[in-house]
């Protein structure tokens, strides 16, 4: 007869679950040692939230399962904001919160911590294991709402009932469906309708666009229109578009803020773009959107439709009579190659031998394989991220869009690189976010995780310095005083090189690259990059006036002096 920690974790694994990240301890000793007769990796984090986080990216990568399991209280508790990250992302993962035992819930018992009013703000499923007759069921419901529903689920389970012995019954299987959704036919004539009326359209594709790459070109072609994107969706439609005019909001371009701003027709494909001011005032919108639910969530729209991206164009496609006139896609790509050359212009050495972070990640995203996962900590290495490492095709970003922490991105590559060892897999960290969780980079060494770190080193939580700029206040409380991150590597197991002159960055970033283990390349970028959004709103330049006047008065001029070079260059 079979414990109820066995059958969870066999259930767990038939529902495709390879990989199990946590720390272990007192009420999951079962569990563990469940996991520990299974096919399932034990991969041992430093800290919950690290496992969090990597558990999420390695969900979002292959599609599968991918397990946490934590100790009572503290222990499970960690987990919370690599969690909510993960679900954010929609990314299917199973949390085993392992609880105290029965008797002594309600008493406040040491580590009695009540998880599910706290997980279930993170999850699409939160539920204890009470019996051990419920616990397959429970189990297979967990792993079929993660991957139903795409987020992640938590299964409470106290010691009691996962050291006891679990009924012999049969399996509960998990089902991953894949139906083919698309709007009606009428729907779908509605939609050519507005299309044949529009002199100026644009499409803006969002994360829905995945797998639907050449259904997109194919419609923007019919159309004539630009395709401007998301940054869910750089992965998906930058590489081989023609149409591309890059994304728009405040880590986008001057070309895709055009083209969704004076277009007369847009047309939302699977985008759920959250920032309104972005969304045109007059243009008729016509939203298609595998989730009911954002239809008109962020923006009125004229006509929302429930469908998958490809399988709707593949059947609007044969409604739509192809145009030939591209003055509107020819204005918005002479933008875009203006956006391109500006952006670019960050992209060299500065002056002195300076690294510019944007020179620091295209050097990068030049020598890296056209297959390299990258993770980007939130804070500006997102930006450069997005910005300057091109799409292939082949790679993928991981970066916290919809929950913009901190710390993401190493414990987003361990992840990464455990699920995918045979590719290269690359964590762009700030200096203040790789200090948040710098104890796992010894899962690296431990679990043998060969990632490759580049730190961001510009001394500063330098995207909330500009936040402060921006507002008119002065900078405060943002001052990093770091360590030599490459020998604090070097002590702690892995490969290290610390390089200050842009002359040493690109032997250094080869070096780093071909590096068989884990290593992590301590990089000095210039600090006062302002990461400009493509139209600056009036208050904002009022802002950095007002901070210009109060930085002088302060004695700080060398800092205006800084920020208005980098801008002018
Ligand atoms: C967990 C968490 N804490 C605080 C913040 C607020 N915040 C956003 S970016 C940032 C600074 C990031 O600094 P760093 O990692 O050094 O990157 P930089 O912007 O300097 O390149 C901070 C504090 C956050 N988003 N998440
Ligand atoms: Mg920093």
């Amino acid at each position: 007869m079979s414990t109820v920690a066995e059958i969870i974790v066999e259930t767990l694994a038939a529902a495709g679950a390879s990989r199990c990240y946590g720390v272990p301890g007192d009420t999951l000793n079962h569990i563990t040692d469940a996991i520990r007769q299974s096919d399932i990796r034990w991969i041992h984090v430093r800290h919950e939230e690290a496992g969090g986080f990597a558990a999420g990216a390695d969900a979002l990568l292959t599609g599968e399962l991918a397990l946490c399991a934590g100790s009572c209280g503290p222990g499970s508790l960690h987990f919370i904001n690599g969690l909510f990250e993960s679900h954010r992302n929609r990314a299917p993962v199973v949390l085993i919160a392992s609880q105290i035992v029965r008797d002594e819930l309600g008493f406040d018992f040491p580590q009695e911590v009540d998880f599910k009013p706290i997980y279930q703000t993170c999850s699409v499923f939160c539920e204890e294991i009470r019996t051990p007759e419920q616990a397959r069921r429970k189990t297979a419901m967990a792993a079929q709402a993660a991957l139903a529903k795409k987020g992640v689920a938590v299964l409470i389970v106290p010691a009691d009932v996962s050291s006891a012995k679990a009924p012999d019954e049969p399996a509960f299987a998990v089902h991953v469906a894949q139906p083919m959704i698309r709007p009606a036919d009428a729907e779908l004539d509605r939609i050519a309708a507005h299309l044949g009326e529009g002199k100026k359209i644009a499409i803006y594709g969002g994360s829905g666009c995945e797998k639907a790459h050449d259904q997109v070109v194919a419609l923007a072609n019919a159309l004539q229109a630009p395709i401007a994107h998301t940054s869910r969706a750089k992965d998906f439609l930058e590489h081989d578009n023609v149409f591309n005019v890059g994304m728009t909001g405040i880590f986008g371009g001057e070309a895709g803020y055009h083209a969704l701003m004076t277009c007369d027709t847009l047309l939302l494909l699977g985008c759920d773009f959250a920032w309104r001011q972005y969304y045109p005032e007059k243009a008729t919108i016509i939203q298609i959107d595998i989730d009911g639910t954002h239809l008109g969530r962020r923006h009125p729209v004229d006509m929302g439709v429930v469908g998958d991206v490809a399988a709707t164009i593949d059947a609007l496609l044969p409604r739509i009579a192809p145009r030939s006139d591209r003055d509107f896609l020819d204005e918005c790509l002479t933008h875009r190659a203006k956006t391109v050359e500006d952006q670019g212009k960050h992209a060299t050495v500065g002056k002195g031998g300076a690294i510019h972070p944007q020179y620091l990640t295209d050097v990068i995203s030049r020598l890296a394989p056209a297959n390299a996962i990258y993770t980007a900590d939130g804070g500006s290495p997102m930006v450069w991220c997005l910005r300057h490492v091109a799409a292939t095709g082949q790679n993928r970003t991981v970066i916290s869009l919809s929950h913009g922490t901190m710390a993401n991105a190493m414990p987003q590559a361990l992840g990464a690189k455990a699920a995918f060892p045979d590719r290269t897999v690359i964590s762009l960290s700030g200096d203040g976010g790789i200090a948040m969780l710098l104890g796992d980079l010894l899962t690296a060494v431990q679990e043998n995780l060969p990632i490759k770190v580049a730190v961001f080193k510009n001394g500063a939580l330098d995207f909330v310095e500009i936040e402060q700029k921006v507002e008119g206040l002065l900078e405060a409380y943002t001052e990093l005083v770091n360590p030599d991150f490459a020998r604090v590597a070097e002590a702690m197991g892995l490969w290290g090189r610390r390089v200050e002159q842009a002359e040493n960055l690109e032997s250094a970033v080869r070096d780093w690259l071909a590096t068989p283990g884990p290593a992590l390349l301590d990089v000095v970028t210039d600090r006062y990059e302002l990461v400009m959004p493509p139209k600056v709103e009036a208050g904002q330049v009022a802002g950095m006036a007002l901070y210009s006047a109060k930085a002088v008065l302060n004695g700080r001029g060398r800092d205006v002096a800084g920020i208005i070079r980098n801008l002018l260059s």
